[in-house]
């Protein structure tokens, strides 16, 4: 049965409140941030479509989390808002309309911003001196968080210039650089290990420090969207102005801030700001558009927690949840044992994923990832996918800590980890039919030998035939061999392949149908092989196609021969050997029976070649 409006909207409440408590008061966090919101409007049309659901106390009428009992209480003057949000293009536009028909004005200008996933801090200054300095809090009361502000760089102690208001409050974003988080990490794992989840959580954790000294070490940095009270002076009529105005006081205003007009202006800023997002020095999770001039924005005025005359551009959540199916191990090239999470797949910032890297052992480690475990996922850009945090709470029962297995799953050899080195190696090395692959894969790309067409399903194809051993026998594959290798592998269905080969199939359902599907079966090296060998009646376009195929990689393969010492070099693969020392070696030996035959610490008398390289030349050849 499902649960009633009002056991719903209890639901909705105690899971907001504990996900909020623990963001807010203890810098942790529960569930995705686009999680946190879809609670929240869930909430907010259900207590919409049942007012009699709307209880004073609800997280619906509340701003972030209360103030913490550690640092002295701050009343804010003037109340430090939050902002509606909007997902979609159409919620701006209606942003965009209410205030249209509420100031009966066409043309309207906004401010555009960046809106940074840090935390929401007010700045007072008396006099041109920097007094205090508070967080947010439930909007009304926040902490004294004066000390660890200090410790802020391109935090002005005192105003520059001249004209600033006798009480002027300065309320920004305080954030860590991704630079920064980056350093500190790497800082933490050398001395502690108590490395940090993301820049948010940094920024927030340090400024709720109670020794000022450990805010110190972790870099912040600040930027200043708005004011607060402001006493005995007065500030330019729009906000832009007020922004410059800001920056000339010595404020950090981002130059993302932009004038642009109506939707259509806000629409073309967020995809802009959309697509460089990835490039910033800062984390943002959208834009934020606020009405330029300020008698504009007190016709429009507020509802319960945000102003009318602003709202949040949301980017889409490059975070999820979903829960781990299996860990299963990727071998690389030089045979790092990669943790690959296999996930139950969910869409993340539009595209669905179902494997996430857990980069290395001791990050396992660090995350406790288990099998069965609910995990916070994260796509940015290009980046392969990454698991982020587990959520402890909705660990089930009966799970067992994760183990780098002793043996690599596709050769058996031994998996070990050299001293002092975070990978773990299948040490099966050319003999590892995953490292083989690989090894095949990086000689025939386009920096190495550049063999256009030998693409990843073919190589692997070969190597489970046990058609390629190594390198060399490429260059013994025949243009049959090729022809027949595309045939099978692009057949997509039994009924394809088994045409293309001539085979007659029995009626489906049969016991015949299924041997001769089993003949087939593509998950078996063994048919490839059969398949391989067959002769065959095919039809006629299909063949054309891989018979262009075949004779072009055949050419490919044979023009490699022709090639350069140096991308030879880079084209074996040797660990350590990137392009650079493949075009030293060659330059200064100019010859590979010479460095197939020279005693390996004479390398080192190579510029920038020294003894880790000079060994593993060494053990290569
Ligand atoms: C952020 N987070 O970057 C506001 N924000 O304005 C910007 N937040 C804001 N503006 C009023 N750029 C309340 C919050």
């Amino acid at each position: 049965m499902s649960p009633s409006p009002a056991e719903r909207a209890e639901a909705l409440r105690r899971q907001i409140d504990e996900a909020g408590t623990a963001y807010h008061e203890r810098d942790e966090q529960l569930i995705p941030d686009a999680e946190y919101d879809r609670l929240v409007r869930e909430l907010e049309a259900l207590e919409r479509d049942h007012p009699e659901l709307a209880v004073a106390d609800s997280p619906t009428q509340r701003v972030g989390g209360k103030a913490s009992s550690r640092f002295a209480e701050v009343r804010h003057a003037v109340p430090m808002l939050s902002l509606g949000n909007a997902f979609s293009d159409e919620e701006v536009q209606d942003f965009v309309r209410r205030i249209s028909e509420r100031l009966r004005r066409d043309a309207l200008y906004f401010s555009a911003e960046p809106k940074l996933d840090g935390l929401a801090i007010s700045l007072r200054y008396e006099n041109g001196r920097f007094v205090q300095g508070a967080t947010r809090g439930d909007g009304s009361t926040g902490e004294d968080v004066s000390a660890n502000l200090r410790q802020i760089a391109v935090i002005p102690q005192e105003l520059q210039g001249a004209g600033w208001p006798d009480v002027l409050e300065v309320r920004g974003e305080v954030y860590m650089a991704r630079a920064d988080f980056e350093a500190y990490n790497a800082q933490a794992r050398l001395h502690d290990g108590k490395v940090l989840a993301n820049p948010r959580n940094a920024a927030a954790g340090s400024l709720r420090q109670l020794d000022p000294k450990m805010s110190a070490r972790r870099k912040l940095s600040f930027y200043a969207y708005g004011t607060g009270q402001v006493e005995d002076g007065d500030l330019p009529p729009t906000h832009s102005a007020t922004l410059a105005q800001l920056r000339a006081w010595g404020f950090p205003v981002s130059e993302l801030c932009q004038v642009v007009e109506g939707s259509a202006g806000l629409l073309a800023y967020y995809r802009d700001i959309g697509e460089r997002r990835d490039g910033l020095a800062f984390d943002i999770d959208g834009v934020v558009y606020k009405l330029d001039d300020r008698a504009g924005q007190e016709t429009m005025g507020f509802v319960s927690r945000a102003p009318r005359w602003a709202i949040a551009h949301k980017f889409p959540a490059q975070e999820q949840t979903t829960t781990v199916e299996a860990i299963e191990i990727q071998i690389g090239r030089t045979g790092a044992a990669t943790p690959v999470a296999r996930l139950n797949p969910v869409a993340v910032a539009g595209v669905i994923v179902s494997n996430a890297t857990l980069h290395n052992a001791d990050q396992i480690q660090r995350l406790d990832v288990r099998v069965g475990d609910t995990v916070i996922v994260r796509r940015a850009g290009d980046v392969i996918p990454e698991v982020v945090s587990v959520i402890a709470e909705r660990r089930p029962a009966g799970t067992t800590p994760w183990q780098m297995p002793a043996q690599c799953p596709v050769c058996g050899s031994e998996i070990v980890r050299e001293e002092g080195e975070a990978v773990w190696r299948c040490s099966g090395e050319l003999s590892c039919p995953a490292q083989r692959k690989e090894a095949i894969a990086h000689f025939a790309s386009r920096r190495a030998m550049d063999i256009d067409g030998l693409g990843g399903k073919y190589i692997e194809t070969l190597v489970d035939a046990g058609i390629v051993r190594s390198v060399a026998d490429l260059y013994r594959l025949t243009r049959d061999q090729l022809l027949h290798l595309k045939l099978v592998l692009d057949a997509d269905t039994p009924e394809a392949l088994a045409a293309q080969i001539g085979l007659h199939l029995p009626p489906e359902g049969s016991g015949d149908y299924l041997r001769a599907i089993l003949q087939l079966d593509g998950s078996d090296a063994g048919w490839r092989a059969k398949a391989l060998a067959m002769p065959t009646a095919f039809a006629w376009n299909t063949r054309k196609i891989a018979t262009r195929w075949a004779d072009n990689l055949i050419a490919a393969i044979d023009a490699s021969r022709d090639t350069t010492l140096e991308r030879l070099l880079f084209a074996l693969g040797i660990e350590n050997v990137g392009e650079n020392t493949s075009k030293g070696l060659s330059t200064w030996f100019g010859d590979l029976e010479l460095i197939r035959h020279l005693p390996w610490p004479l390398f080192k008398r190579v510029p920038d070649i020294g003894g880790e390289v000079a060994r593993s030349l060494g053990h290569f050849f």
